[in-house]
C-alpha cells in the first residue's frame, strides 16, 4: 500500500487542508500520514479564528519518523503559515524525498488577493520550496504573486503557457495552473511538463458558484490519483471531475453551507471515476 505524508494545518471547521486531505487520500486507497502545522478554529475566511502554531513539534516528529525508518511514496505540502514552516518543508523533502513524489500546493492566495497573514515576501520564499518539488499546482493568483506579475483575469492561452514556463523555470518539472477558463461556462486546469515540453489543458462545465477549500480537494485528489499510477494528465482530469461533482452536489442542497463543498457524498463518484478505464 502506498503512503503519502501531508504537511498542512487543521482548520477545525472549514473543510479545507487536513480535514479534506485525509479523507480524500484515504478514500483513494492510499495511506495518509500527517504533519499538522497549526490548529485553527476555522480557516482564515471566518472572522475571529484562533491559531495555535505547531512548528515546534514538527522537527521532533520528523526525527521520530526517521528513527522508525518510515518512508513515504509522496510528500504533499499545502497551507504553510510561516517562513520557518517553509524551511522545515524543505528539510522534509531532503530527509524523506529521495524516492518520493514531491507535490507542493502553494496555498496563500485566490481571486487576486493574498489570504490573511501572507505577504509578497512569503510568496517569493514559496518559490524556493516550489523549486524542490516534482509537481506544483498554484492557482493564477498564487502564480502571479510568485512570479511578480500583475494578476489578470483577461488572459489567453499564450499568456498561460508563458506563465507555466516561467513557473517550470523555478526548477519544478511539472506545473499545473488551476482555475483556468478561456470560455464562459468552462473551468479547468492547464499543465506543462518540462521534461517533454508539452502542454495539457482539461476543463469541465463550470458550476455557477465557487467555494473555499476546492483547491485543497483538487490537490489531494491529484496526489491520490498519482499514487494510483494514473499518470499526470489523467490525474488532472480526475481532480477536475471530482471537484466539479463536489460543487454540483453542494448546490443540490437547499441550505448548503457557504464555507466548503460536499466532498463527502461525492466520494462514491470519486472512487468510480478513479477506476474508470
Ligand atoms: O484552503 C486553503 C487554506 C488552508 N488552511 C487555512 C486557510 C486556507 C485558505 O484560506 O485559511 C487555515
Amino acid at each position: 500500500m502506498k503512503r503519502i505524508v501531508t504537511m498542512q494545518d487543521i482548520s477545525c471547521v472549514g473543510k479545507c487542508s487536513l480535514t479534506v486531505a485525509l479523507p480524500v487520500i484515504s478514500a483513494m486507497g492510499i495511506e495518509a500520514s500527517v504533519i499538522p502545522t497549526a490548529v485553527l478554529s476555522t480557516h482564515t475566511m471566518f472572522e475571529g479564528f484562533t491559531f495555535h502554531d505547531l512548528t515546534d513539534s514538527i522537527q521532533p516528529t520528523m526525527r521520530h519518523f526517521l528513527q522508525q525508518g518510515f518512508t513515504f511514496d509522496a510528500i504533499y505540502t499545502g497551507y504553510l503559515g510561516s517562513f520557518d514552516q517553509l524551511d522545515i518543508a524543505k528539510v522534509l523533502f531532503q530527509e524523506f524525498g529521495k524516492d518520493a513524489l514531491k507535490i507542493v500546493d502553494p496555498c496563500m492566495a485566490d481571486n487576486g488577493k493574498l489570504y490573511v497573514g501572507f505577504t509578497t515576501e512569503f510568496a517569493h520564499a514559496m518559490k524556493d520550496l516550489c523549486a524542490k518539488a516534482d509537481i506544483i499546482c498554484p492557482n493564477l493568483t498564487e502564480a502571479s504573486y510568485m512570479l511578480d506579475v500583475e494578476y489578470t483575469e483577461n488572459y489567453d492561452e499564450a499568456y498561460i503557457q508563458d506563465l507555466l514556463k516561467q513557473l517550470a523555470n523555478l526548477g519544478c518539472p511539472k506545473v499545473v495552473l488551476t482555475g483556468i477558463s478561456f470560455e464562459k461556462g468552462k473551468l479547468g486546469a492547464y499543465a506543462y511538463d518540462k521534461d517533454n515540453d508539452s502542454f495539457f489543458y482539461y476543463c469541465t462545465d463550470e458550476e455557477p458558484k465557487h467555494f473555499h477549500g476546492t483547491g485543497d480537494i483538487w490537490a489531494s485528489t491529484l496526489c491520490g490519483a498519482m499514487m494510483n499510477e494514473k499518470g499526470f494528465e489523467e490525474s488532472i482530469r480526475i481532480a477536475c471531475d471530482y471537484v466539479k461533482e463536489c460543487i454540483r452536489l453542494t448546490l443540490l442542497e437547499k441550505n448548503h453551507n457557504e464555507y466548503g463543498v460536499n466532498f463527502e457524498q461525492a466520494m462514491p463518484y470519486l472512487i468510480e471515476r478513479l477506476h474508470k478505464k
